[in-house]
Order: C-alpha cells, then sequence, then structure tokens
C-alpha cells in the first residue's frame, strides 16, 4: 500500500491528508520508523457522508469520534499503519504539537492552529503511523502577509485578549447574540481568509454544540 492509495480510500470518507512528518527514532510513539500522517475533513464533501453513517444516525453519544475510530482502525489495517486519536479523555495525544511539525500548520495569533489550506477551521479526526516517509512540507507561515490579521479581532467578547477565555465565550455562546458563532461557528475562525466557505453551517453548528 503506497501514499496514493491511501488517498484514494481517505477520499471515499471524504478525509485527506492534512500534513505528515517522518518520525525519529527518538519519538515517544508506538513505531521508530516511517511517518505520522495526520487526516483531516475534506470540506464539504465530508459532512454529508458523515451524517449518512450508523454513528451519526443511532442518538448515542459522540458520534462522529465512534465513527472516526471505525473508519480509522480500518484503515490502520489496510495500510500496515497504527491508528491514533485526538479524542478519548486525558491525557490527550499531542496533536497540536504533531500538527506544528507537519509544517503546514502554525499557531495563529490567537492561538488556534492555523492551516495551509484549511486556515482557522483546521481539525484532525485521527492520525495513522504509516510504514512509509513523506517529504518535508514546503508551506510558508501564512499569517506574517495576512496584514489586517481579522482573526484576533473578530470575537464579539474579546475572548482572545490574554490567551483563550474560555468562560467569557461559553457565556456569550448561551445568549441570544452569541447564535451566530453557534450556528456558522467562531466569528474569530470564520474571520480567516484561509479555507473561507468551505466549512458547511450544519457542520460548524454540529461542533458548536458538542463545545457548549
Ligand atoms: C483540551 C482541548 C480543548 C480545550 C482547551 C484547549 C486548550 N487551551 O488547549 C477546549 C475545550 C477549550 C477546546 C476547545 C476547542 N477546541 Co480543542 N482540543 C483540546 C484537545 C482535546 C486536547 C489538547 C491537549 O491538552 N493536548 C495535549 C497536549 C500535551 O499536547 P498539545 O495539544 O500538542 O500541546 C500544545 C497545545 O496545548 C498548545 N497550546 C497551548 N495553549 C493553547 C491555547 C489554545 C487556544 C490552543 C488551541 C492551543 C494551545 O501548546 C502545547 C504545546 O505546543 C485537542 C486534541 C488533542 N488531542 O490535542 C483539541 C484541539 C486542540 N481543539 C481543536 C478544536 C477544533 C477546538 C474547538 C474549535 C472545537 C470546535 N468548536 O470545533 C474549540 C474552540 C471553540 C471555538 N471558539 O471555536 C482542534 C484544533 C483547532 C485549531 N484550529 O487549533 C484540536 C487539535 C482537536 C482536533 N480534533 O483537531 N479544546
Ligand atoms: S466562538 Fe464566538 S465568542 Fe467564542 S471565541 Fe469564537 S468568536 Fe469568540
Ligand atoms: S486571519 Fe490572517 S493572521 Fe489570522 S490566522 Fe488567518 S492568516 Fe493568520
Amino acid at each position: 500500500m503506497t501514499a496514493s492509495a491511501l488517498d484514494a480510500a481517505l477520499a471515499r470518507h471524504g478525509l485527506h491528508v492534512a500534513g505528515a512528518f517522518q518520525i525519529r527514532p527518538d519519538d515517544a510513539l508506538p513505531r521508530k520508523d516511517g511517518s505520522l500522517v495526520l487526516i483531516s475533513p475534506a470540506e464539504p464533501s465530508f459532512w454529508p457522508i458523515f451524517t449518512a453513517s450508523p454513528e451519526y444516525r443511532d442518538g448515542q453519544p459522540d458520534p462522529m469520534d465512534r465513527w472516526s475510530r471505525r473508519i480509522g482502525d480500518a484503515l490502520a489495517g489496510d495500510f500496515d499503519a497504527l491508528a491514533l486519536y485526538p479524542f478519548g479523555g486525558a491525557p490527550f495525544l499531542p496533536f497540536y504539537t504533531w500538527a506544528l511539525r507537519s509544517g503546514r500548520a502554525w499557531a495563529s495569533p490567537i492561538g488556534f492552529l492555523v492551516h495551509d489550506t484549511g486556515g482557522l477551521f483546521i481539525s484532525y479526526r485521527m492520525a495513522l503511523l504509516v510504514p512509509w516517509r513523506v517529504p518535508a512540507s514546503t508551506s510558508t507561515f501564512p499569517c506574517d502577509s495576512c496584514a489586517d490579521q481579522p482573526c484576533a479581532s473578530a470575537c464579539p467578547v474579546g475572548a482572545f485578549a490574554d490567551g483563550y477565555d474560555v468562560a467569557a465565550c461559553k457565556d456569550h455562546l448561551r445568549s441570544p447574540a452569541g447564535q451566530d458563532c453557534m450556528t456558522q461557528g467562531c466569528a474569530a475562525r470564520q474571520a480567516c481568509p484561509l479555507g473561507q466557505g468551505r466549512r458547511l453551517p450544519a457542520h460548524a453548528a454540529f461542533h458548536m454544540r458538542s463545545f457548549l
């Protein structure tokens, strides 16, 4: 199995590779060679595929995490890989740090990751430890050339003035004025020109409900 076969398999599930890096022998990972591949929803094709799944329809908790685990475990079997997940309770695996290492995502002015194509809406469904080696990314940090940095001033309650004020954010989300963030997604994330318009409102609203 190869990287291009993985791309094709991911596309069938509305997923794609959002970054990767070569494993070093001293990494605290269960493999000492090969690569760690970060996998994200390919938006907007992901949402209709996910909402047709049994996990979305069975009314049980955490449908997207359960869907991700089923798909990721099957991909791991097909590609001689190990699947790792960003959810499942503390201690969490360091997806943020792995995203930085991929060279395709960076710490934005508001702390959230900004990705070269997904912008601030980047999120990861899983990582696969695959046996092959990947080339280094050639992407460059987008925020240096983003003159107005609209993400920094878009939050209506200034939740990014000093780190991320989760309580202030959630208070706003519970208020009538917070319905824009609740139904369209975080206004600060929406403000980033990268990846704009890719996330469907229904997908954004799903995550905001589970966040709140
Ligand atoms: C706990 C957690 C939260 C907490 C606290 C976040 C925080 N301050 O770190 C809360 C509940 C607040 C949160 C909220 C959200 N999160 Co969150 N979260 C996580 C989670 C599960 C664990 C983080 C962790 O402790 N990792 C373990 C440590 C040891 O490793 P590490 O993450 O590499 O450590 C680095 C980061 O913590 C980073 N860091 C330090 N301070 C801060 C502050 C912020 C704001 C961020 C983003 C990072 C960060 O520095 C560390 C060293 O490099 C990760 C998934 C994961 N497994 O990493 C997602 C993750 C970071 N979250 C993510 C997302 C998508 C969200 C939401 C946007 C969810 C949503 N609604 O869609 C919301 C934000 C709401 C909004 N305004 O839209 C994404 C990344 C998004 C991005 N663009 O940055 C991740 C990677 C999950 C994923 N599946 O992709 N999250
Ligand atoms: S969801 Fe809304 S209130 Fe919360 S940080 Fe984003 S813009 Fe601010
Ligand atoms: S709005 Fe500009 S500064 Fe903010 S994350 Fe996007 S590219 Fe970076």
